[in-house]
């Protein structure tokens, strides 16, 4: 296993087929919690069991409180170096082709909901270089009852929810919001829920991911994320069995020395644009 960037970068003009498979921790720099860690914590709930279709059945007002105040902290949050690094490698034939110039596709699978991929991207980005969201998008919503998919921005999602993002302090009465002053459908009127992949339902796009990953893929860069969460958790290994190379990103050592080929121990949103070698072609925030 080589962690030296010269090694990695030899590797990537080699490679044809590269995927970038994110995690939460490819957000983390950007202020958005990561689900493990004490981002696993919401008020007093465990995120993961709130990302569930039981859950919201139980208590939609707990649920959208909880996917409310997810929508403000990634709306207010910014895209990071390694949103925009691997952002301009997507988007960038030029740029693609001067790190990696075997390289015939170069795309996205992120498993983060929050849109700070999406928001990386130049806006006259074609669909085609727009990241796999496997988990849904969490400004997405979608009709309980009707076929209605759409994005929706709006802050507050609807005025019953507002004001409920602030984090309330121990003991106070949880919001109770009531099922007609949730967010409804514009369509049918019925109650709508977060356009997110929930546990224990299946991952979209997974065809089209396992066709990448399972044959095509020579190279994938695992950034940010604990690969406990199936089915991506085993992508790195399907690449592996057909000879692919792996290279971790991560702030801790997530796996065993001999199972990866490269892994970079830091900051993503450091490590990345630097393997990547486009640390000064990132064009700054704010601009
Ligand atoms: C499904 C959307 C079948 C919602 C999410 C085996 C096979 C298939 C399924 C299963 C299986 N075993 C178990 C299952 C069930 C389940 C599962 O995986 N459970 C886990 C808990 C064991 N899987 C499912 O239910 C999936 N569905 O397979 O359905 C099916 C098939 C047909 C028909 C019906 C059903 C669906 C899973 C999707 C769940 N939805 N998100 C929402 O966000 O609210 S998952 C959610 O949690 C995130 O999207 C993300 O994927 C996951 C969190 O994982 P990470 O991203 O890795 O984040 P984490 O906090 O864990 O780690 C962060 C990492 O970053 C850490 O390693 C940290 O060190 C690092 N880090 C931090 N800062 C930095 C950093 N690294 C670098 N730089 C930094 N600065
Ligand atoms: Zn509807």
């Amino acid at each position: 296993m080589a962690v030296d960037y010269d090694a990695f970068r030899a590797v990537l003009r080699e490679a044809k087929h590269i995927i970038v498979l994110a995690g939460a921790g490819l957000s983390a720099a950007s202020g958005i919690p990561t689900f493990r860690g004490s981002g696993g914590l919401w008020r007093t709930f465990d995120a993961i069991k709130l990302a569930s279709p039981e859950a919201f059945a139980d208590n939609p007002s707990r649920v959208w409180q909880f996917y409310h105040y997810r929508r403000e902290v990634a709306r207010a949050a910014v895209p990071n170096a390694a949103h925009k690094a691997i952002a301009l490698l997507s988007t960038s034939p030029e740029e693609l082709a001067r790190v990696a110039p075997c390289a015939q596709t170069f795309r996205l699978i992120t498993q983060n909901v929050d849109n700070l991929s999406i928001r990386a991207l130049p806006s006259s980005t074609p669909i085609s270089a727009y990241p796999i969201e496997m988990h849904g998008n969490i400004f997405r919503v979608m009709c309980t009852e009707c076929d209605l998919v759409a994005l929706n921005f709006d802050s507050p999602i609807c005025q019953g929810i507002a004001g409920t993002e602030a984090l309330f302090k121990d003991g106070e009465p949880e919001p109770q919001i009531e099922l007609e002053d949730l967010p409804r459908c514009q369509e049918c009127g019925a109650l709508l829920r977060p356009g997110v992949v929930w546990f224990g339902e299946a991952v979209e796009h997974l065809d089209e991911i396992n066709e990448m990953v399972e044959e095509l893929c020579d190279l994938i860069l695992v950034v940010g994320t604990s690969s406990t969460v199936m089915p991506a958790g085993m992508f790195a290994d399907m690449v592996k069995d057909h000879d692919g190379k792996v290279a971790v990103f991560n702030i801790e050592k997530t796996w065993a020395d001999d199972e990866v080929d490269f892994e970079f121990v830091g900051p993503c949103e450091e490590t990345l644009p630097r393997a990547l070698d486009v640390v000064d072609r990132l064009v700054p925030s704010g601009c």
